[in-house]
């Protein structure tokens, strides 16, 4: 999970429009090192050319004003600027087209202190933190919050956007191959900033449609008395409050949806790998391990935090 997310960017991109970004960003970078090279040169070349010889005692001829000299000084810049300007344009409308009232989003994703609610409209199934998209299909994801600015931002899949308090913004994604993509909330966005991490699942359509369908069924019911006691325990010691579990009373929509929580990879958007006693410890003390975290410690027996954290492993 912690691999430098900038590096991608100029290694892999993945999706049409990061490919397209991509190819902008190195032509503009072999324009620059080129500019760099040349002025280097020129340094060196007239340091050594014109350097201070034994005997010169007389000054060199002075030669004030060159037409060409300036005309190319200035034109060539002038050149290169307005090819990127228009490059820019270009590749900022090929990479998002015009979002019109007709269209419907493939993913509505919401940013919260501090993770990810993501809703698939086609069949109302909310899920949180690790999103799911197919590959080879050109891909609308509606941005919005729930509090302060964030910013979504995968940089192997494109250009990055805000999300912005009463407002909707849009993103287009056409992702080529399948894979993690790893990303980053890029705009701070209080104490936990840093460690809301964004996980893609890119899938083939047929994976993908696979895994729609699993997650849009209700919770899996407890399998064994432990968990049924945490099922118990989870209604009724105010987890009911704050998340929902399809399939149970626990209807809440303050925290992440928990449904097929053990579906997921990570937990707190890629804080801790996902197994039973990390789920443990988090619950046990949610401050500990993540400060701040809208979520309070309770003080729970040991007993209690197991069943509860067993319940959770089984929902698949
Ligand atoms: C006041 C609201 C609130 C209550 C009560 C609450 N939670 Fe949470 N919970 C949250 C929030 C908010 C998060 C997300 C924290 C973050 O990632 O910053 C969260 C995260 C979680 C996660 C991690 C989810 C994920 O996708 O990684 C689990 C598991 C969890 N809570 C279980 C519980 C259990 C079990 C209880 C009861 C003992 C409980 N919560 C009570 C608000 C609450
Ligand atoms: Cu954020």
């Amino acid at each position: 999970m912690q691999k430098t997310i900038l590096l991608q960017y100029f290694s892999n991109p993945a999706s049409q429009q990061a490919e397209k970004i991509s190819s902008l960003l190195h032509s503009f970078n072999i324009a620059a090192g080129g500019m760099l090279l040349l002025v280097i040169f020129l340094v060196t070349y007239i340091c050594i050319k014109f350097r201070h010889r034994k005997g010169d005692d007389v000054e060199p001829k002075q030669t004030t004003g060159s037409g060409k000299l300036e005309a190319l000084m200035i034109g060539v810049p002038a050149l290169l600027l307005i090819y990127f300007f228009y490059e820019t344009v270009i590749t900022v409308k090929a990479i998002s087209p015009t979002v019109n009232a007709s269209m419907k989003p493939d993913v509505i994703i919401t940013g919260h202190q501090w993770w990810w609610e993501v809703e698939y409209p086609s069949t109302k199934m909310v899920t949180a933190n690790e999103v799911h998209l197919p590959v080879g299909k050109q891909l609308l994801l509606e941005l919005r919050t729930k509090d302060v600015i964030h910013d979504w931002w995968v940089p192997e899949l494109g250009n990055k956007m805000d999300m912005i308090p009463n407002r909707t913004n849009f993103l287009w994604v056409n992702i080529n191959k399948p894979g993690d993509y790893i990303g980053a909330c890029s705009e701070f966005c209080g104490a936990q900033h840093a460690w809301m991490r964004i996980k893609v699942v890119a899938q083939s359509t047929a994976d993908y449609n696979n895994w729609l369908m699993a997650n849009t069924k209700k919770a899996a019911e407890p399998m064994d008395k432990e968990a049924i006691a945490g099922k118990e325990l989870f209604q009724n010691k105010s987890c009911a409050g704050c998340h929902r579990i399809e399939g149970t009373s626990a209807i809440a929509v303050v925290g992440p949806d928990l449904t097929h929580l053990a579906g997921r990879q990570y937990l707190l958007t890629g804080l801790l790998a996902n197994n039973e006693s990390n789920l443990n410890d988090w619950i046990n003390h949610p401050q500990q391990i993540k400060p701040g975290a809208h979520m309070p410690d309770f003080m729970l027996e040991k007993d209690s935090l197991r069943a509860i954290a067993h319940y959770l492993s089984q929902l698949k």
